[in-house]
């Protein structure tokens, strides 16, 4: 098929479909010719660029959006940087614009691939860190061995580091290549490699040595002789396929239909999902994903002060996702996703099994037992689960997407893989974290993820209110005591809208639709249930919390605007700070009855336990969206009670239950 067969082929598809092979080939083809493109350039990402929403709401099956290519690209030698826009119809460059990295406030387009493999030999090359690794008794060979981990470095007002193109690079002795380095950390050193000049341009050797731990601590099924042998097969059976349907992007299951997306900064993007409610196709969120992440540490020494990556912003949580498995990740019946992006050098490739869509049984929906005339009804619930997983370094983070038949929506974010950590000196403590084992501690350090919900709650104009619960003294309107009253007011301006949450008054939020009415007269909406989590801890006037500043309340509202897309702007890598929702919300435009976006911070403060390795398991952060006035009733009332054919007592009985 000819590249032009195969484009007309995707024109037939909807308007936010990603790219495809083709068009990222094209893409990149359009952009190296028309700009004169030499072989030092770098692409970070080739990617869909929306169309408007205006106009994809506006588009119907059978006619044509043009088809728009984003992508950034940087001169491996030189550093300079280009945003670019492409027409695929047109094939013109409809944007060229550089980005100055060399001036505050700096922001450096992401770590590539080639950039996190080269550092290694780098770093290898240098005397000076070389001779930091003699010294802590490693002959040549053991050098050889040594993991080098690039590190996004932040920004810190250093001299040395403005203007320049960098990672930081912490180091891992290794018995053997496929040891667990992070088991064996190397204290006290740090390279700061300049990836433009490829060579280190500050090391840090620090004069005071920490024995390296040695005792090997891995994971692989090899290393671990004495698996446990009482685990039965548990298999999920759908003999009927699944409940879902397919349709290109578009994905339909019980009521709830929404379109996939994918970019390389925030992986899966959820786009145009809304609920049938009887014969009516109803919004909720026009377009929902996590648009950055922040992990600072809170350990003030030289290899671990300045860790604070953020893993969408600085390398990509779609660039970095896994191919995930049958068996593995998902169970069930599965429907795969493969998705196309473009490599470092703009050409394609095929992310196979990227996303991973499929049903799981959820306990109980809704029960009751009526004892009086023996009505006994009960429906099992059964969620729908849309997900993937990226590996950034040492963690591994699954963002997964649940929806459920009663309307709820959820974000998960699923915590694994392997901590930081930090050598000890034997004997000693360790004072910035947890102790994981014998001279192995781990720094204690938080996880902030921000989702981007632009709502669109029954249609475009949306409204957030804000409620918590108040005793009510006693008095007349209170004569027993017992009243307490639910306070709620509506966020008016996106200043008055940066809120924390708090466990004690039980503050929420609904997004609402007042140009609805509901069942009862009141606007139709949905509550956003938050976890009352700490924000970040680091204190007012720290780089890291300057440059996460999303990070430091939990929910913001903004009106919407196409160029606001991420929680820490467009490049927070090695930004000098403010940027993001901190300076969207400055301008502090009316947000009531307006084209809203719905920013939440959660996640998770962790202070590292001998549990969490040698990879720990799962810890679990997120949110859900509950429907709250926006059904007239349960809409779950019409699910079917459960055949569970293959379910089994222990009489040999089946237990079907209805
Ligand atoms: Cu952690």
């Amino acid at each position: 098929m000819g590249r032009n067969e195969q484009l007309s082929h995707i024109q037939a598809g909807h308007p936010l479909d990603p790219l495809t092979e083709a068009e990222v080939t094209l893409a990149s083809e359009i952009l190296r010719s028309e700009k004169e493109l030499g072989v030092n350039i770098r692409f970070t990402h080739v990617q869909l660029e929306e169309p408007a929403k205006a106009d994809v709401l506006a588009w119907r099956p059978g006619t044509h959006l043009p088809r728009r290519a984003a992508a950034t690209v940087f001169d491996c030698k030189t550093g300079v940087t280009h945003v670019a826009t492409v027409n695929l119809d047109a094939r013109t460059v409809l944007a060229w614009q550089e980005h100055k990295t060399k001036v505050h406030p700096y922001g450096q387009p992401p770590v590539t691939i080639e950039e996190v493999f080269k550092v290694g030999e780098i770093v290898k090359r240098n005397q000076g860190w070389r001779h930091a690794m003699t010294r802590r008794g490693l002959s040549d060979a053991e050098i050889e061995l040594v993991q080098v981990d690039p590190f996004s470095a932040g920004y810190f007002n250093r001299e040395v580091e403005k203007g320049r193109r960098l990672v930081s690079a912490v180091s891992y002795w290794r018995k053997d290549a496929k040891d667990n380095g992070y088991a064996h950390p190397i204290e006290g050193v740090v390279a700061l490699v300049d990836l433009i000049e490829d060579r280190v341009v500050q090391l840090v050797d620090e004069t005071d040595i920490v024995l390296i731990p040695k005792r090997s601590r891995n994971y692989d099924r090899d290393s671990i002789p004495n698996m446990r042998g009482d685990v039965e097969p548990l298999d999920i059976v759908q003999r009927q396929g699944p409940s879902f349907s397919v349709e290109g992007w578009k994905v339909s299951w019980q009521n709830f239909s929404f379109r996939l997306g994918w970019t390389a900064r925030e992986g899966l993007v959820l786009h145009q999902i809304a609920f049938r409610d009887r014969d009516r196709e109803r919004p909720i969120i026009y377009r929902a994903s996590v648009t950055d992440m922040i992990v600072p540490y809170a350990d003030p020494t030289a290899n671990h002060f300045w860790k604070s990556a953020f893993d969408a912003g600085e390398y990509g949580l779609g660039k970095l996702a896994n191919a995930l498995e049958l068996g593995c990740d998902c169970v069930g019946h599965i429907h795969y996703f493969d998705v196309a992006v473009a490599d470092d050098y703009g050409k394609p490739m095929t992310m196979k099994n990227a996303i991973c869509l499929h049903e799981e049984d959820f306990g109980i929906l809704w029960k009751h037992y009526e004892f009086r005339n023996g009505t006994f009804e009960v429906r099992r619930s059964r969620r729908l689960v849309v997900s993937f997983f990226s590996t950034v370094g040492n963690y591994d983070y699954g963002f997964y997407w649940y929806f459920y038949q009663d309307g709820t929506i959820q974000l998960e974010v699923k915590l694994t893989g392997i901590i930081q950590t930090a050598g000890v000196a034997p004997g000693k403590s360790y004072p910035w974290g947890g102790m994981v084992a014998d001279g192995l501690g781990g720094p204690t350090h938080q996880h902030f993820f921000n989702a981007r919900l632009h709502m669109m709650v029954d249609g475009e104009r949306n409204s957030v209110t804000e409620h918590e619960f108040m005793p009510r003294p006693w008095g007349a309107d209170n004569p027993h005591g017992n009243v307490f009253d639910t306070l709620s007011r509506t966020l008016s301006r996106e200043r008055d809208a940066a809120r924390e949450a708090d466990g004690r008054t039980g503050r929420y939020w609904k997004i609402v639709n007042p140009n609805e009415t509901n069942s009862v007269g009141g606007p139709t909406g949905y509550k956003l249930l938050v976890h009352a989590a700490p924000v970040m801890l680091a204190q007012e006037g720290c780089y890291m919390r300057a440059r996460g500043g999303f990070a430091s309340k939990h929910v913001w509202v903004t009106r919407y605007a196409p160029d606001e897309r991420y929680a820490a702007g467009e490049f927070p890598n090695q930004h000098a700070g403010g940027d993001g929702l901190p300076k969207y919300i400055a301008q502090n435009r009316a947000i009531e009855n307006e084209d809203i976006v719905l920013w939440h911070t959660f996640g998770a403060t962790h202070v590292c336990r001998p549990e969490d390795f040698p990879v720990m398991p799962v810890e679990y952060v997120g949110f859900a969206l509950r429907p709250n006035g926006f059904f007239a009733e349960n809409p779950a009332m019409d699910v079917p009670p459960d055949r569970n054919a293959a379910s089994r007592d222990n009489r040999g009985h089946n237990s079907c239950c209805s």
